[in-house]
């Protein structure tokens, strides 16, 4: 795990004077390595935990039921391989607040309360009502990150982006309409190239780009288990599905971003 640590740290595309500065670094720094350490281990390596909850072509998605105090927490777990883009892509289209609304079904509003570095931001997020619960709200910091692959060093390079609530004294929670809801999530890509022939310039149709999407939502207050469950079960491969093709279609006339 040291070792895990000083490759990602000194391959962190941060501005590090900037982000490390901050007091949040710490702590993102910790939680970016805990999740992609985690994002990492195989769904056949969990010892059965995990449960296929919805396949479609490649992508496959699995849950745990699990509840803390009478609240849904399930952790959710997905796989898909998509064609024509590179990691560096996909998490640039989830990180950035400027696409987010394009692809996001959840979302109400999203506002940047404060830019850390070029690939850390501070989000409040207003999610949709889902009656009939009430409406959720989120602090989150995100951060994009790029490293080698560290346990091959001829590997595919990862990019990641994680998402991880954070208390804000200045936004309490649960003062307005919304409940405040706490998320952890990981979405981390590795880019395969097929090496086209006689040394030719690589194109779209030589990139393949594999997806791990790990997810743990805790609603923060009351909401019906049976409707958490099954909104959880409609909204997470329609947004997967959503998102994917949303960046292959963004994509397909723009230079690729390796
Ligand atoms: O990861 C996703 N989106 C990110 C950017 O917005 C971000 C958000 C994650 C939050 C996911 C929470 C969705 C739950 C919404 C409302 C809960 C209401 C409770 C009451 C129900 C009865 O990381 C994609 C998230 C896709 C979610 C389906």
């Amino acid at each position: 795990l040291k070792k895990q640590h000083s490759v990602i740290a000194a391959s962190s595309t941060t501005n590090n004077t900037v982000a490390s500065a901050h007091h949040l670094w710490p702590e993102i720094d910790r939680v970016t390595m805990e999740q992609m350490h985690y994002a990492r281990m195989s769904v056949e390596d969990s010892g059965g935990v995990w449960q296929l909850f919805a396949e479609e072509g490649e992508m496959k998605m699995y849950r745990r039921e699990e509840e803390v105090g009478g609240m849904v927490i399930d952790p959710l777990r997905a796989c898909h391989v998509v064609k024509g883009v590179t990691g560096h892509e996909v998490c640039e289209y989830f990180f950035n607040p400027q696409y987010r609304l394009e692809w996001e079904a959840t979302v109400e509003t999203t506002t940047v309360l404060e830019k850390i570095a070029d690939d850390i931001l501070l989000f409040l997020q207003v999610h949709k009502r889902i009656w009939p619960a009430s409406q959720r709200d989120a602090v989150f910091w995100s951060h994009m990150r790029h490293v080698p692959d560290d346990k091959d060093q001829d590997g595919p390079p990862i990019w990641v982006v994680v998402n991880n609530s954070v208390d804000i004294p200045d936004l309490p929670a649960n003062t307005g309409k919304c409940v405040r809801l706490l998320l952890t999530v990981c979405l981390m890509c590795q880019t395969f190239i097929d090496p086209p022939k006689d040394g030719a310039k690589v194109t779209r149709n030589d990139l393949t780009c594999k997806i791990t999407y790990c997810s743990v939502v805790n609603p923060g207050g009351w909401a019906p288990p049976a409707v958490l469950r099954a909104v959880y079960k409609r909204e997470y491969p329609k947004f997967l599905k959503r998102f994917t093709n949303y960046v292959i279609d963004q994509c397909q006339d723009k230079p690729i971003l390796f």
